[in-house]
């Protein structure tokens, strides 16, 4: 049972614990141009809070749209919003105008702090002009009016705002996967909770650790695995801009990262690379966001001698609720719940179902679903269980896996087909790069499975190379799940957060 007092702030208190821990000269936040300790790191926080709560008016609770790719002064803004008592809202770098606007409507906001790179797309955003007025702009040239020329006459401490544990500090907006994004409200504690949880229990997380990774910051994935765990513990977090596979093997070498955070296809592209790089310093390598087919752990591991430790989380619960790492991990599982978490799998009308039969699953912890606008909640929460939209399965030892989207299994001529299941059986063969399997209407069956794949530089498209991966999965699961039509691509449609958006490919 975690217990935070009724008042706490989560960035004073994240503080205070790193500092009592003696971390005030150790290494927070690392970026591509400079570096901050844990005391320089609190000075820019605490000029920011002087900013936002002095020059540009804002009050308590008031909602502060955030921008920028990930590096330190973003992870400043951000935990400085905190800290003044109000309410930060983080938005994707890659959104547009429009987007943008929606986001900026939905929740309300009352100012904005922006990268300078992400600007021109802010400006073309419809806001009220009393929002526009508290606008700012950090990391230009830090001309007259930019964050940084109002930081400088600021005083370098700041007391923290005294919240309450259950006052809302984060509404972060679900990656929308199905092309709508969500707007899920955090209290303080729920960001303390998700640092005392899968980062202790699982990642056994230290102060020794350097955390890298892909997610940004303005995905829940990245916050806590980026920036809010490796603070819990006071250790460091690398914060770098647009990474590619082979760029984040290169700065896993150069930063000497030990725990690394990103997607299952960003694991796949590495695996063949890493061997180019003296990435020796890994120790933990954490997969989320979509499902970690068993051929990429494999390989993974082939590569790098490294368990990955996949884990299953979602904003509206914030971080990882079901996991396992070392000798705790079952192939094909994604492991079980978090300690401080309750999993367990529901039918159709809401009843527990046994192991072995696959359901829906359903989750309760110390961060729960709350939607900004409430239509939506009632879907989400059943007596106090969130229901995540996935189809899981359970063992008779407790292990949870995973089998698709609730939304996405295939039902082809009366067979419930996984399309994950498919994708894992092609992700083998040598020719397939990337794989996304998605069921097409049909008149005989219902549905058919349908393949849609990505090559291997080398390989090319034929009616033999099509056959010849439907034999290859015939050969590895049961015959009828094999994909009836199978389509090449150069690439497969993903969210900036890495995951496969299967609705494009079935309206292409
Ligand atoms: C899917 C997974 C299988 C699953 C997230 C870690 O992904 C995150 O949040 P989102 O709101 O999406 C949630 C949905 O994504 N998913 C995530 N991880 C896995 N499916 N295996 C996995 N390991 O459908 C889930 O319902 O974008 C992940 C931490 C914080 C997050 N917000």
């Amino acid at each position: 049972e975690l217990h935070y007092p009724p008042r706490l702030n989560c960035v004073a208190e994240l503080f205070d614990g790193a500092l009592a821990g003696g971390a005030a000269g150790r290494v927070a936040v690392r970026g591509e141009q400079l570096s901050w300790t844990y005391a320089q790191l609190l000075e820019q926080i605490d000029r920011i809070a002087h900013v936002l709560r002095g020059p540009m008016g804002l009050e308590a609770g008031n909602r502060v749209l955030l921008r920028g790719a990930n590096n330190p002064m973003m992870a400043a803004c951000i935990l400085a919003v905190l800290k003044a008592g109000c309410i930060a809202v983080p938005t994707m770098p890659l959104l547009r105008a429009r987007e943008l606007g929606a986001i900026a409507g939905k929740a309300e906001i009352n100012a904005v702090l922006c990268a300078d790179s992400l600007r021109a797309e802010m400006e073309a955003v419809d806001l009220p002009a009393a929002v526009r007025d508290r606008t700012l702009c950090f990391g230009g040239a830090g001309a007259d009016g930019s964050l940084e020329a109002l930081m400088a006459v600021q005083p370098s401490s700041y007391d923290a705002v005294d919240t309450a544990a259950d006052d809302v500090c984060l509404i972060s907006f679900t990656s929308g996967t199905t092309g709508i994004p969500k707007g899920t409200m955090h209290f303080h504690r729920d960001v303390m909770a998700i640092c005392d949880c899968f980062p202790r229990s699982v990642l056994e997380s230290q102060r020794s650790d350097t955390f890298i990774g892909t997610p940004p910051l303005a995905f829940t994935f990245g916050l806590g695995g980026l920036l809010l765990f490796p603070l819990r513990v006071g250790a460091t977090a690398v914060l770098l801009e647009k990474l590619t596979p082979e760029t984040l093997l290169k700065a896993i070498e150069q930063y000497r990262a030990t725990v690394c955070f990103t997607a299952p296809t960003f694991y796949r592209q590495m695996a063949p690379l890493a061997d180019k790089y003296d990435i020796g310093s890994l120790q933990k390598t954490v997969s989320a966001g979509e499902a970690l087919p068993l051929a990429t752990r494999e390989s993974w591991r082939q590569a790098t001698g490294l368990s990955m430790i996949d884990g299953i989380g979602a904003t509206e619960l914030l971080h990882i609720f079901i996991s396992a790492a070392g000798e705790q991990i079952r192939p094909g599982a994604t492991g079980k719940p978090v300690p401080g978490y309750q999993a367990c799998i529901l039918d159709h009308d809401g009843n527990p179902v046994g192991p072995g039969v696959i359901g829906r699953l359903a989750v309760k912890g110390p961060t729960g679903c709350r939607y900004l606008a409430d239509e939506r909640q009632r879907d989400y929460v059943l007596n106090g269980w969130n229901l995540t939209g996935d189809a899981y399965e359970m063992d008779a030892d407790g292990y949870f896996y995973y089998r698709s989207r609730t939304d996405d299994m295939i039902i082809s001529a009366g067979y419930n087909i996984a399309g994950p299941e498919v994708e894992d059986a092609l992700l083998r063969h040598p020719a397939v790069a990337e794989c996304g399997v998605i069921g097409r209407a049909d008149e005989e069956r219902g549905q058919i499975v349908e393949a849609h794949v990505v090559l291997k530089p080398g390989h090319e498209a034929s009616p033999e190379l099509t056959s010849q991966l439907q034999e290859f999965v015939k050969g590895q699961i049961a015959p009828y799940k094999y994909p009836r039509a199978i389509r090449f691509l150069t690439a497969l449609p993903r969210t900036e957060t890495g995951k496969l958006q299967r609705f494009k490919l079935r309206t292409e």
